[in-house]
């Protein structure tokens, strides 16, 4: 299959703005580019471009007659930062996505791809999840904040889809993890806080490690150079105004999870679990029909995701760095 065929829609020198590269998802998507041979992909450093100064995101969408826009710029964190920091959480995400949403659609912006998180459906809402149960009940209320910044973005796009036939479209991804994942032991998600704790108890060889909660709580999980790829489908070929799930399918229990992560980091201990930390939603895995239908599917199953990120994280120092370190990283 030639690359003009998996991307037909979308050309190889458009003028291509990923807000957000440097994180998880942004850098994934920037090597997923490179990897396809797009040859004009704009990154901004926040120090070049605040995307929380509306007028500065205006001058750069002026300036720069950007066509494509993958929009994965935010804050993020795991449960317990997510639940301590809710007013961050909110104004950040709800500030960048209408800064950034805004500008694309002033600016004359081909096509926009939006990114939130299954963090969006009520937590009630049947399983699999399917997008038909956003805004069907009340949401997780340890990430309320960054699920309601995430649901106005959506709607931002749909809305200008609807009002102005605007081609902005979202996707709602499971948990992801990888390379360039924050590794902070409180500020982070599961995998990478779970990750430097075995880590770091191997390193002292400790006789057990601690991991929070109950275990039972079921997560789906996919590593993120998989989602890159289904980022690059959906802009090339997904029109609807309604956003679209991205996920494998299939979730595993915390406890799965955790001993997956002790072989993979070859820890000899005990598991041993904290329940004073918040389990958060019970189960959380998406109904991934609609993005199937497009004709992709993931690579990477858990385990080897799991050796590539530690594999990563080792390389990368990120394991190594102190808490003090990672912490003023993650702000
Ligand atoms: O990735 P995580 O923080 O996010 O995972 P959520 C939380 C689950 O993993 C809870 C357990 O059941 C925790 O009790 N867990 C076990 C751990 N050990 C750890 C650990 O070391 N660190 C962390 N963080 N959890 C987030 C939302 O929800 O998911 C965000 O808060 C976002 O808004 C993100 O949507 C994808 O899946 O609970």
């Amino acid at each position: 299959m030639t690359r003009t065929q998996v991307f037909a829609q979308l050309p190889f020198d458009s003028r291509i703005f990923v807000a957000g590269h440097a994180g998880l998802v942004g850098s994934a998507i920037v090597r997923a580019l490179g990897r396809h041979g797009f040859s004009n992909v704009m990154v901004r450093t926040r120090a070049e471009l605040d995307l929380l100064d509306q007028a500065a995101v205006q001058r750069f969408f002026a300036q720069e007659e950007i066509e494509y826009v993958f929009l994965v710029a935010g804050k993020v964190g795991g449960i317990l930062y997510n639940a301590s920091h809710q007013a961050d959480f909110l104004y950040e995400n709800l500030t960048i996505s209408a800064n950034v949403i805004k500008a694309a659609a002033d600016h004359g912006v081909e096509k926009l791809l939006y990114t939130g998180s299954s963090c969006i459906y009520p937590k009630l809402s049947p399983q699999p999840i399917r997008e038909e149960s956003l805004l069907s009940g009340p949401l997780e209320p340890t990430n309320e904040g960054y699920a309601l910044a995430k649901i106005v973005g959506l709607k931002l796009c749909e809305k200008y889809h609807r009002q102005y036939g605007k081609r902005f479209v979202s996707a709602m991804p499971t948990n992801m993890y990888g390379p360039n994942d924050n590794f902070h032991p409180d500020h982070s998600h599961v995998i990478p806080g779970m990750m430097r704790r075995f880590h770091e108890a191997k390193e002292q060889k400790a006789g057990s490690v601690t991991v929070w909660g109950s275990g039972m709580p079921r997560r789906e999980f996919l590593y993120v150079d998989d989602f890159a790829e289904a980022a690059l489908v959906i802009m090339d070929r997904y029109e609807e105004p309604t956003t679209i799930n991205v996920g494998t399918g299939d979730d595993v229990t915390i406890r799965h999870l955790a001993e997956q992560m002790q072989d993979v980091v070859a820890f000899q201990g005990e598991i041993l679990f904290d329940t004073s930390k918040p389990d958060g939603m019970i189960r959380k895995v998406l109904d991934v029909s609609r993005i199937r239908e497009l004709g992709w599917q993931p690579c990477v199953g858990l385990v080897e995701g799991l050796a590539r990120a530690y594999s990563w994280a080792l390389r990368s120092g990120k394991l190594a760095e102190s808490r003090v370190a990672t912490e003023t990283q993650a702000r």
